[in-house]
């Protein structure tokens, strides 16, 4: 069993000299005990220095558009966090504020022997974590725990699309899709003061409604185990919301509470027949990692200018052509159309704050169409999806948003009024579908 991490997943971020004080893991993105690279090699680290190993998160009390309810989630995983660290003499930080200014402050204090952080490829971790290594004093090395192929190892470019990206994904996976090594109780260990949570929810986090799904990675691994056992083998009809064959699993995989790769072994090893295991693998870690990519390599990831050249030009073409409807940002948010199926999946955004994956192209492309400008549609639809999804403010959601309305990792189809030659999503996609009549009533009644 491999106990090192492999070297594709480590950047280091800072040479630095080592401190006197604890290996310090400064968790992210991955906010998990198990089944967590950056945690492994803070525990190699710690072990061969023979130095005490600490996790320290930093809350931001405003993150994008996130609400109550993804605080709440965060925070109910990074509870079950502090205790199975506790367990393994392992110590936990929670620091409140702005982790640029707050980590280097508080993090200095503890003079670490070297800090981990876990790979992000989204804009306000990449300024948190250059902010962060360059004010400290010791060594920095980033670990991507996040992908099972470590994303600079996939490719070293922007992909244009999974054909070109699977090959090279597939061509390392059996070198990356291996078990884990387990977490060592720590012989140096690190007493820290207990967490008060119920403060830190009142202190930080903002208003609105609280999370519908329970956090934390028991509950992860219990609705993986649900899938598994319901889901699976009906992913076939995956697209087809009301046949409930989706894994449920995005936010925890957006939170990190889950390790893909561990989703992935299990999956990969369950008895279920080949093709929806396949499809299932594809979306997991091709779909996702792609995700990863285009957010590493493209600083327009979430806007207009991020979308390919042929879909801007065609839809520049097209920009003028009539909008049958027009709506702005408060219609939009309001779920007040003239289409209940779109009102009706806008209202479960808003009430679950998750959408059926097959529902939420609609929902993206609707948008565009019934949207003054592209660039418009695109803002709409990014703010509504990071405002009210449980997994928005992640690449997976930015990449499907710029899938939708400006064909990224799509090719061009039949060119119509609005969309140009970007693909076009009709209702009737849905109407024929069975359950939808029920999913509309329920929420527009
Ligand atoms: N990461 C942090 O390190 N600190 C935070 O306070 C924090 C808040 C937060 C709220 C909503 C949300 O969707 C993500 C949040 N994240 C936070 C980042 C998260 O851990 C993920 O790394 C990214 O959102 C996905 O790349």
């Amino acid at each position: 069993m491999k106990t090192t991490v492999d070297p594709r997943r480590l950047t280091v971020l800072k040479a630095g000299t080592p401190g006197s004080g604890p290996v310090i893991y400064w968790m992210s993105r991955d906010q998990r005990v198990s089944d967590n690279w950056a945690l492994i090699h803070a525990q190699n680290e710690a072990l061969k220095k023979g130095r005490p190993l600490a996790v320290a998160f930093c809350l931001a009390p405003r993150f994008g558009e996130a609400s109550r309810r993804h605080y709440d989630f965060m925070l109910g995983g990074l509870r079950e966090v502090e205790e199975k660290l506790r367990r393994l003499g392992i110590g936990f930080f929670l620091f409140i504020g702005d982790p640029a200014v707050t980590l280097p402050r508080e993090l200095t204090k503890l003079d670490p022997a070297l800090l981990v952080c876990d790979f992000d490829p989204l804009r306000e971790k990449v300024c948190w974590r250059a902010t962060v290594s360059a004010a400290m004093g010791c060594p920095v090395v980033e670990v991507d725990a996040h992908n099972i192929v470590p994303a600079r190892a996939a490719s070293p470019k922007k992909e244009y699309a999974a054909a070109t990206f699977r090959p090279k994904v597939n061509r390392l996976l059996a070198e990356f899709l291996l078990p884990f090594p387990k977490l060592k109780k720590h012989p140096h260990p690190l007493v820290t003061k207990p967490v008060d949570w119920e403060a830190v929810v009142l202190k930080a986090a903002p208003a609105g409604p609280a999370s519908t799904c329970i956090p934390g990675e028991k509950a992860a691994w219990k609705r993986l185990e649900q899938f598994l056992k319901s889901g699976l083998a009906r992913y076939g009809d995956r697209n087809d919301p009301s046949a409930d064959a989706t894994s449920h699993l995005s936010p925890y995989l957006h939170f990190g509470q889950i390790s893909a790769q561990a989703v992935a072994l299990t999956v990969r090893d369950y008895p279920a027949p080949t093709a929806p295991v396949e499809a299932f693998l594809e979306q997991l870690i091709v779909r996702r990692e792609l995700a990863d990519n285009f957010c590493l390599y493209e600083p327009h990831y979430d806007s207009f200018d991020g979308i390919p050249g042929w879909a801007q030009k065609t839809l520049d073409d097209h920009r003028t052509d009539k909008r049958l409807y027009l709506y702005n940002r408060a219609a939009w948010e309001a779920a007040a159309t003239h289409d209940e199926l779109w009102n009706a999946a806008q209202r479960e955004l808003v009430a679950t704050g998750t959408m059926h994956g097959y529902l939420r192209m609609y929902w993206a492309k609707k948008i565009l169409e019934w949207s003054a400008t592209p660039e418009a549609a695109i803002t709409t639809a990014v703010y509504l999806n990071d405002r009210y999804a449980l997994d928005g403010r992640d690449p997976n959601g930015y990449t499907g948003i710029l899938w939708s309305i400006g064909g990224l990792h799509d090719r061009p189809w039949f060119t119509r009024s609005v969309f140009g030659a970007v693909r076009f999503m009709g209702g009737a996609a849905f109407r024929n579908k069975l359950g939808m009549k029920g999913f509309v009533k329920k929420w527009i009644s």
